[in-house]
């Protein structure tokens, strides 16, 4: 069953819990989040990026989410992750998303207020969901203070950001970046201001670069011949914490890119001998599912679509 972001983060925000945004590339990265959802009786946002439709193809990829979510009761939706670009938006509501987001977070704010405005008026009236982003992703500790001012989301700039577009839903800079190396020193993420922003903004929200980059995949890609030395995510306790201040979606896409890979390696490296990518991907496919389903355990979304 497909539905909008903004049914399943609402549902999330009176809840108290999140859900989590697992980016998809190909088939069994798809099929280990919905295999995951299914088992923990999860809610889950399926994500693409245009680097990740560039990749695999758009209409690829959106088929294989509706066969998968044909079959399947709980809530799903199809989501695109960082659109740039009004064509990609375009395309996608076109192909059956549910939910869009808009990045334009590069541009001024005038100009991201355009941007985004834009997409609003293009897809509500399509029943689409959509999310823009204020503020830079950048790990704090690289910034002076009054560096982190001007990357961070500005509580009241958010404020009239929301009220001048109509977006359902704001990725807020609080200090987590993307990929595996987001801190060189201690985590550390402002909730201060995401309080602030709780406080003052009545939107849903929605945290990028989340993962945690556990110790156990690190340790295991590394040993069969990874190099992620220095690799540092969001601390679980972090992450439960942004929940408790209002964030109701959670992205996550490096965790899963290092179980798939970790896995794949390992198999490469036990059996050589091995050449069938039905053994090799298989494995992968179940160490991206086992961390899919301990984020739902996390966010506490698990057991929330009976
Ligand atoms: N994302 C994923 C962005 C992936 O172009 P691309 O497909 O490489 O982009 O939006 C996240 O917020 C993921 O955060 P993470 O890196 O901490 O998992
Ligand atoms: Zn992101």
């Amino acid at each position: 069953m497909l539905v909008t972001n903004k049914k399943i983060m609402s549902a999330a925000m009176s809840g108290k819990y999140a859900v989590g945004a697992f980016n998809i590339n190909n088939l069994e990265i798809l099929q280990a989040v919905v295999e995951a959802a299914v088992e923990e009786e999860s809610p889950a946002i399926i994500a693409m990026t245009p680097s990740a439709i560039k990749y695999a193809g758009l209409e690829y990829l959106a088929s294989l989410v509706k066969i998968a979510a044909k079959d399947v009761s709980l809530p799903m939706s199809l989501h695109l992750d960082h659109g740039k670009e009004l064509e990609t938006v375009k395309s996608c509501i076109d192909a059956g998303f549910t939910s869009v987001m808009i990045d334009a977070s590069h541009l001024s704010f005038e100009e991201n207020v355009a941007v985004t405005s834009k997409v609003v008026a293009l897809a509500h009236p399509k029943g689409v969901s959509v999310e823009a982003e204020l503020g830079r992703l950048a790990g704090i500790e690289e910034e002076t203070v009054a560096d982190e001012d001007a990357v961070l989301t500005d509580p009241d700039s958010a404020k009239e950001f929301v009220k001048r577009t109509g977006v359902d839903a704001l990725a807020v800079a609080i200090g987590t970046s993307h990929g595996a190396y987001k801190f060189k020193g201690e985590p550390r993420l402002d909730f201060e201001r995401l309080k602030t922003i709780r406080e003052k903004v009545d939107v849903l929200l929605v945290l990028h670069g989340a993962s945690s980059v556990p110790s156990w995949i690190i340790e295991r890609a590394t040993k069969y011949g990874a190099e992620l030395g220095g690799a540092k995510g969001i601390p679980e306790g972090h992450i439960r914490r942004a929940i408790s201040l209002g964030v109701s979606k959670i992205n996550i896409d490096t965790d899963l890119r290092l179980a798939f890979t970790g896995a794949v390696r390992e198999v490469l490296a036990t059996a050589p001998k091995q050449y069938d990518p039905r053994k090799i991907l298989g494995p992968a496919k179940e160490a991206t599912k086992t961390v899919v389903k301990g984020k739902m355990s996390l966010f506490g979304s698990a057991g929330k679509a009976p």
